[in-house]
């Protein structure tokens, strides 16, 4: 973002606008964070701003301050599509390609708003007029903070703002523990702090919220954990019937998979997840080191990310999906036992 961009994104941002920030599928708390919290920015200077995800999210999200103002496209789609088409300026924060946001793809693909993405994922497409992307930051929280700081605007960060930016920068960087995690970091999170995000409060929220079923499915998934010593590798595999047992809610498996990860001398670790109402295995993948889930991921399981943390998915069966990782392993063998 060059100087004079961002004078220009002044200048537009100096009288009201009809502005729409969208996010992508399965949003999550760095998703739902940046984008409340540009909202909020937003709205302090009377822009008319509409938040759009493409599909519901878990309920430990559900709390930030004006959540319930988000409209969820795939069940209010006709208001978000005639929204999305008459916005003149499109947020699209924390994904960097049109189809990761589900079925919005194709009217964000059509609608004539000046598009600006702010995001940290790797390869960003070209279609933002105004592409803000750093694959070195820790959040798309921490770049909409940046955001308001190339602004000038600063002081201007409220409670509010403040307690959503918190959330993402914190569930993104798994509490502070991801080497992304830098002393600028803990700067921005220090201000928001004083900004009055209530940290021990936003780590409640977001953390405490275990129901008994979702203990005894992460019990299960535990018991279902399996290592693989000669590619440091642990997988996870959850079936449908399984999830159906515990009564399986969306978010119930968050963070499963960092399980593997805190194994000693793991430094590869997936989950693979059945869904069979979308006849697809979901994959989580987490590594320590240089090793790239990201290319892995884009390689093997048509998905990506970060270098590490990705997703990814299967058309195959359950069974098949295990067979096929476990049979691309070896050829890693080198790589994961160089980290
Ligand atoms: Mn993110």
């Amino acid at each position: 973002m060059t100087k004079q961009n961002i004078e220009h994104l002044k200048q537009l941002l100096s009288t009201p606008k009809d502005i729409v920030i969208v996010s992508h599928k399965n949003p999550d708390g760095d998703a739902i964070g940046s984008s409340l919290g540009l909202y909020h920015f937003l709205k302090k200077y009377n822009h008319k701003v509409t938040v759009i995800m493409p599909n519901d999210y878990p309920d430990f999200l559900k709390w930030m301050p004006d959540e319930t103002v988000i409209l969820k496209h795939d069940s209010q789609t006709k208001e978000s599509n005639a929204i999305i088409q008459k916005a003149e300026i499109i947020f699209t924060l924390d994904f960097n390609a049109l189809n990761r946001s589900g079925n919005m793809e194709t009217v964000l693909g059509e609608s004539n708003g000046l598009k600006i993405m702010i995001d940290h994922h790797q390869k960003p497409d070209g279609y933002a007029t105004y592409t803000f992307s750093d694959v070195n930051m820790s959040s798309t929280c921490e770049m909409v903070y940046d955001f308001i700081d190339l602004l000038g605007e600063l002081k201007n960060i409220n409670s509010n703002i403040a307690t959503c930016l918190y959330t993402g920068i914190m569930t993104d960087t798994g509490s502070f523990r991801f080497p992304s995690t830098t002393s600028k970091t803990h700067q921005v999170i220090a201000h928001l702090i004083e900004k009055g995000a209530n940290n021990a409060q936003i780590h409640n929220n977001i953390y405490d919220t275990n129901s008994y079923e979702r203990l005894q499915l992460l019990g299960c998934a535990l018991n279902n954990l399996k290592v693989i010593p000669e590619s440091r590798t642990a997988y996870i595999v959850l079936s449908q019937e399984e999830l159906n047992k515990y009564n399986y809610k969306k978010g119930d498996t968050e963070g499963v998979v960092n399980y593997g990860l805190s194994l000693n001398n793991v430094v590869l670790s997936a989950i693979f997840i059945e869904d069979k109402q979308e006849g697809i295995v979901k994959i989580s993948l987490r590594s320590k080191g240089a090793f790239s889930v990201n290319e892995f991921s884009r390689a093997h399981f048509n998905g990506g990310g970060h270098t590490n943390a990705a997703g990814g998915k299967s058309d195959l069966s359950l069974s098949d999906t295990i067979e096929k990782f476990i049979s691309i392993l070896p050829k890693y063998n080198k790589a994961l036992n160089n980290e």
